[in-house]
């Protein structure tokens, strides 16, 4: 990121995550309860695992902000591990108990997680434990706490966002990209969190069936921005382009294998003139036929909603476990099972979301500036007021 930068700590089973947000403008109004709104949707999806049971996650502030106004210092943001009490004996930062320790031994990897890579990396095949723990999809809620404030910025210039489910493996709920429209009946609640909740049950029993074969499951979430003005980004070098800077957020969130922007798998497979968004005049202003590009052409926003669409493979840990080798004593065998989300699709909209604010956040406020909350409001009016011929704010 060029203006705000984020950094997380934490493992898996240790005592807790940390996320240490910083660059944000001093005197920005954040609340709390939305953070921790964002948190439990996180939490939340069918076909997760026993672990969402014993957390109950919610922020905790030790730096950058007073009376709910950012210092203008990094925002420091902590969520404990409930389950690091039962995991204190082979977690402990100092000393493990090593009969614990060695009963939670990883020795086989899991083919999809980061166990083998990650260990060849940092020489931690000994135990790869060293790697799931960092590896883990929890860290996503200290990502999803850094990115309920950057939602806050967001939301402060009128730009709001979207998401759902909409896929679930081979179940699908709705094809292509989503409109804004499309997305306006999501309810959070609901046990797969897609645009159409009354139609969800036979994604329940998809879900049912595969947990009862030990299997797991990926899918396909969506999301949508609207009230981004034109010209964010860069079209002059391929680290600027937002596009790209999108798609990577989206691509680092854990099982995701890939992300597009707009209808960007479909139009490679129609001709050019299938493929783009003509222009026309409405009442002396420019207007788009349709939003295949979503929002960004040239890497910069065109001030059409940004869309958004992840692919999530199944989770890696599964109950009938996969072929691995030992890799102390070469033997060959299985996967171990302790327990794990047949699919943590409900949970990954608001994961989207997350990355795709803190990226929104940053190329905002790489625009915008300002050290005070009221510079970057003063830079925001003089950007609307030049773009007012182009555009207005919704
Ligand atoms: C997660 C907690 C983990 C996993 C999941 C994400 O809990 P545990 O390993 O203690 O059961 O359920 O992690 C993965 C999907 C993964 O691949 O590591 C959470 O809080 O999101």
């Amino acid at each position: 990121m060029r203006k705000l930068r984020l950094l997380t700590g934490g493992e898996s089973h240790g005592p807790g995550l940390t996320a240490i947000l910083e660059g944000l403008p001093a005197g920005l109004e954040v609340d709390r309860d939305q953070i921790d709104g964002w948190l439990k949707r996180r939490q939340h999806g069918f076909g997760r695992g026993g672990r969402q049971r014993i957390e109950k996650d919610t922020v905790e502030v030790t730096g950058g902000l007073r009376d709910g106004r950012t210092l203008g210092s990094p925002v420091v943001l902590g969520i404990e591990n409930q389950d690091w009490k039962n995991w204190s004996a082979v977690m402990d930062p100092w000393q493990v108990d090593a009969e614990e320790a060695a009963k939670r031994l990883v020795s086989r990897p899991r083919p999809g997680h980061a166990d083998y890579s990650g260990g060849a990396a940092t020489d931690q095949h000994g135990d790869m434990r060293n790697v799931l723990e960092r590896a883990s999809a929890r860290e996503t809620a200290a990502r999803v706490a850094a990115g309920a404030v950057c939602a806050q910025l967001l939301a402060r210039y009128g730009i709001a966002m979207r998401s759902a489910v909409l896929r679930v493996g081979p179940q699908e709920v709705l094809a292509g990209s989503p409109s804004w429209d499309d997305l306006e009946s999501v309810v959070f609640e609901s046990p797969l969190v897609t645009p159409k909740p009354d139609d969800e049950e036979r994604l329940v029993e998809a879900v049912r069936s595969a947990r009862e074969g030990g299997e797991t499951m990926g899918g396909v979430v969506g999301a949508v921005v609207r009230g981004l003005p034109p010209g964010l980004g860069s079209y002059v070098h391929w680290d600027r382009k937002l596009d790209g800077r999108i798609v990577q957020a989206l691509v680092a969130i854990p099982s995701v294998k890939a992300a597009t922007i707009g209808d960007g798998i479909e139009v490679a497979s129609v001709l050019g003139s299938e493929a783009h968004d003509p222009y026309q005049q409405v009442d002396g202003r420019l207007e788009r036929t349709s939003n295949r590009a979503g929002g960004l052409e040239g890497g910069v926003t065109n001030g059409a909603d940004l869309v958004v669409r992840a692919f999530f493979k199944p989770i890696s840990t599964l109950r009938r476990g996969l072929a691995s080798v030992d890799l102390a004593t070469g033997e060959a065998g299985t996967t171990a099972w302790e327990r794990s989300d047949v699919t943590a699709i409900g949970a990954a909209p608001v994961i989207v979301e997350a990355m795709v604010a803190l990226v929104l956040a940053d190329v905002l406020l790489e625009k915008l500036g300002g050290d005070a909350i009221a510079d970057t409001d003063a830079a925001w009016k003089a950007l609307a007021d030049r773009l007012a011929p182009l555009w207005a704010p919704r």
